[in-house]
């Protein structure tokens, strides 16, 4: 094995044994079908996608048809841990408000009796939606089968048919039958073939296994896959161009799938490979070239395409998916979170498991990164607002932001740093560890240009706090790193929980902008912030015990020794939307 190989798979392995986020697919035989005997609702969240109880994994298939949002879930039906996993589903008009249909697919045949996994929606030139899914068949074999609406006319779908040709795509004998699932979206070549890919792994290397097919029916396994790299399984792939700044259309316009195969738009776009690491429970994106002809996906080599490269969230966030919104033509992005309490808490909640706030997604005006930012309806659920503008923070100093309930908010803040000089040195070992450097300095570690930030869902008392923060360093005289963090380890004083530090480097010329933004979705328990205008983002889950309903404060704090100021602080309480209410069928 060379050198670069053995690297990485040390890296996985120490990625695996610090794995941030509870796995979904731990099994509890006695508890998956214990029905919860009450929904706990203290920290449910008021605007963040929820069922009314029990699990809830995986975006599944989000699609626009006919005026309607639909997303469908990987649920359990019959208990708040992993387990009886069907696709729930739910529509909406505006990402916001949710209604709850029966489920779309659950297990009915034998090539999915086992349970009916993560999938995706491809939309066909007749304006016909498919979903393909993976279904688990009687030997446990994962198996890719497709489903047609039972009713064109019904903009609900509510109804979908497996045709009797299922499945459609089996592994072979070189596929590991058991990682072998969460076909993506297909796209359509010149050469008439549509194309998609299958997560997959060969011992430690994941893989995005290709097939092709003329009529969606039968499916042919190419000869090399579209992408792979030793990271362990990849699971949920997704595949998409992303426009560039300078083509024809906006850079934040988003480009349907169904257009990778438009040879005049391939000089205008780019084209993203995200993949849900199993092992370290994160997603890693790179963006590249896409071969037509030689059905290869080739990252650029600014992306670190491993374990280390670029995430969407560096937080809990996992298995997202996107797709074309043709209403708004931009690209919208959903992602799970799970929780990360007990499964005993969970067991008493009656529920676990939520999606984070659906954010539209788009390559930087520079290429060097993607953004996101929640999509533009969030802003109809803004109430009560409050301002704070032009107040300086002296170094050790705090204030409370007042005059609304924080609980369930939305708020931006622009801060501006006067004088970098007292930023602390950089070691470049740090590059690949913002973690690990955010739990060593953490929010009550005195820097010297930061922490600054927030502390949310405080306690009157500070017992009680999540701070969301930024710390400059400096890695010579004229350039600095600025790292992005969420310290949950006193955000409640209940020693069971689980609360990891999560961070991520921030690609900002903060020398030149002496600025950085930050928008916090406060939500119950969810603490969702967008840094630097959505160029980091970091959700994190929190379970404070004083500090809930009105009993939640939030605070701007400055713990370096730099003053700063907060030029512009926005703060919202956000109304709570209907959130799956059944529709009466
Ligand atoms: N969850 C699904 C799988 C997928 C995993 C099962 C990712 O299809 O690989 O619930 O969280």
């Amino acid at each position: 094995m060379g050198t670069a190989a053995a690297l990485a798979i040390v890296s996985v392995l120490c990625w695996a044994a610090l794995a941030a986020v509870r796995g979904s697919h731990v099994v509890y035989p006695e508890l998956q079908s214990l029905e919860a005997k009450e929904v706990a609702t203290e920290l449910r969240t008021g605007y963040h996608f929820q069922p009314p109880k029990h699990w809830i994994n995986d975006p599944n298939g989000p699609m626009y048809y006919k005026g309607l949002y639909h997303l469908f879930y990987q649920y359990n039906p019959k208990g708040a841990v992993w387990g009886n996993i069907i696709w729930a589903h739910s529509v909406s008009t505006d990402l916001i408000h949710w209604v709850a249909l029966q489920p779309a697919i659950y297990p009915t045949r034998p090539f999915d009796v086992n349970g009916c996994w993560s999938g995706s929606v491809t939309m066909l030139p007749n304006g016909v939606p498919v979903i393909m899914y993976t279904g688990i068949d009687p030997h446990k074999h994962q198996v890719q089968n497709v489903a047609y609406p039972a009713n064109l006319s019904d903009p609900f779908l509510r109804e979908w048919v497996k045709p009797d040709y299922n499945p459609i795509i089996i592994p072979d004998r070189d596929i590991n039958a058991s990682a072998f699932r969460d076909p993506t979206t297909a796209w359509y070549g010149p050469d008439g073939h549509w194309r998609l890919v299958v997560g997959s792994k060969e011992n430690m290397r994941g893989t995005a296994v290709l097939y092709r097919s003329r009529d969606f029916k039968k499916w042919i396994k190419a000869r090399h896959s579209l992408h792979a790299g030793l990271t362990g399984m990849w699971e949920c792939p997704d595949f998409f161009p992303v426009a560039v700044a300078g083509g024809s259309r906006h850079h934040q316009s988003g480009v349907d799938t169904a257009e990778l195969h438009n040879r005049v738009v391939a000089e205008e776009v780019k084209y993203v490979l995200k993949v849900s690491l199993e092992l370290t429970r994160y997603d890693y994106y790179t963006v590249g070239t896409y071969d037509h002809d030689k059905e290869r996906y080739t990252p650029d080599p600014a992306f670190p395409d491993n374990d280390y490269g670029l995430r969407y969230d560096y937080g809990d966030f996992y298995a997202s998916k996107s797709f074309f919104d043709p209403a708004k033509k931009r690209r919208v992005l959903w992602g799970w979170a799970n929780e990360s309490d007990t499964v005993v808490d969970d067991q008493h909640k009656g529920w676990a498991g939520i999606q984070a706030m659906p954010r539209k997604i788009f390559l930087s005006r520079s290429g060097a990164q993607l953004i996101q930012w929640p999509v533009e309806e969030v802003k109809s659920l803004r109430a009560k607002h409050v301002n704070v503008s032009n107040k300086a923070i002296k170094s050790g100093k705090y204030f409370e932001v007042t005059g609304f309930k924080s609980v369930q908010s939305d708020m931006e803040a622009v801060f501006v740093i006067r004088n970098l000089d007292k930023a602390e040195k950089f070691d470049p070992s740090w590059r690949t560890n913002a973690q690990g450097l955010c739990k060593n300095f953490n929010s009550h570690v005195k820097g010297g240009v930061g922490p600054f930030g927030l502390w949310v869902l405080a306690s009157d008392d500070l017992e009680e706090r999540t701070a969301v923060f930024f710390r400059v360093f400096k890695t010579n005289d004229t350039n600095y790193v600025v790292l992005m963090c969420n310290d949950p380890t006193r955000s409640s004083y209940e020693s069971q929980i689980y609360r990891p530090t999560f961070a991520g480097f921030v690609n900002v010329d903060i020398a030149k902008t002496k600025t950085i933004t930050l928008r916090t979705l406060i939500d119950h328990s969810v603490v969702e912030s967008f840094g630097a205008g959505g160029r980091t983002c970091i959700l994190t889950r929190v379970y404070p015990k004083k500090a809930i309903g009105d009993d939640a404060h939030l605070f701007v704090f400055n713990n370096g020794e730099s003053d700063i100021k907060v030029t512009n602080l926005h703060a919202w309480e956000m109304k709570t939307p209907t959130m799956n209410k059944l529709l009466e069928q």
